[in-house]
């Protein structure tokens, strides 16, 4: 089985682009230091407990996010350390020379503690980048990493990644032992493009998976006008529902056509936030 390289905490972005340009993804040891990890996961444990169930206004959508899986986005604004998590250099320096020849700014695509419970089944196989299944771009629109909150080993549902996937041609999907599933310690972290086919893994233990996953894409992967910040909510529940999903406020879901799912609104539907 392929085995993607593992770098120390002191490793430059360089190291990471050069792994990533070769196997599609690489793990960096000791990422997230045990200091901003043990904030990060205190201020996170009110809302993993307050979780409420896999809702997200979209069957297909459910299944692939797992009804045993606990996800938070928001995390701004629910764990004031994410914001140090984000604007990690390495990070940015990646996300930067990835998707840098195709965008000259990034937007933050995804925060999101994705926790896996036991008896979750793996996910099918994806690129992050299919979610704009449509889009025909000349390099990654996307890059992810998937930070261990605490220790995951293989069988807790540790990510499976498929090195060398991003230069297969569509439609190829990995046969037996080309996937390799990651171990990480708490604080260790995978990078990969969003051209690398992984999958979160089937948690086969009594113990949950906690992991941060933060995304990068493209600064010009949204609408010419900025319809959230221009109409007020108050207004905006008050307009026919085709309207409000005109600007913006239904959950994309290109499933049928082969596509993913965008938009969600704290995971859910965003048509909650604005009136069913
Ligand atoms: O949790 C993981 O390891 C990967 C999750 C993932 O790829 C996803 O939810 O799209």
């Amino acid at each position: 089985m392929a085995e993607l390289q593992r770098l120390p905490a002191d490793c430059t972005v360089d190291d990471i682009v050069e792994a990533n340009q070769r196997d599609g993804g690489v793990i960096v040891d000791g990422w997230l230091g045990p200091g901003l990890l043990d904030r990060f996961n205190a201020e996170i444990q009110p809302w993993l407990d307050a979780w409420s169930g896999t809702d997200s206004g979209s069957e297909a959508s459910d299944e692939f996010l797992g009804r045993r899986t606990r996800r938070l986005q928001g995390l701004c604004a629910k764990a004031p350390s994410f914001v140090e998590i984000m604007l990690d250099e390495r990070l940015l320096g990646f996300a930067e020379a990835v998707v840098g020849p195709i965008s000259p700014t990034l937007i933050l695509s995804n925060g999101e503690v994705i926790d896996i419970g036991p008896g979750e089944p793996a996910q099918p196989f994806h690129r992050d980048d299919d979610a704009w299944n449509f889009a025909r771009p000349a390099a990654p629109m996307t890059v992810n990493t998937i930070a261990a909150l605490a220790d995951i080993t293989p069988d807790m549902g540790g990510t499976l990644v498929v090195p060398g996937s991003h230069r297969w041609e569509p439609g190829r999907h990995p046969g037996p032992g080309e996937a390799t599933a990651c171990s990480l310690p708490a604080g260790s972290a995978l990078f990969f493009r969003g051209d690398t086919l992984h999958a979160g893994g089937a948690n086969r233990t009594d113990r949950r998976r906690r992991a941060l996953s933060t995304a990068y894409c493209c600064g010009w992967l949204r609408p010419v006008e900025n319809n959230y910040t221009n109409i007020p909510l108050e207004l905006v529940r008050t307009l026919p529902r085709r309207a409000r999903e005109l600007l913006g406020y239904a959950l994309y879901d290109a499933s049928a056509v082969g596509g993913g799912y965008l938009g969600y609104y704290d995971m859910g539907d965003p048509m909650r936030l604005v009136g069913g």
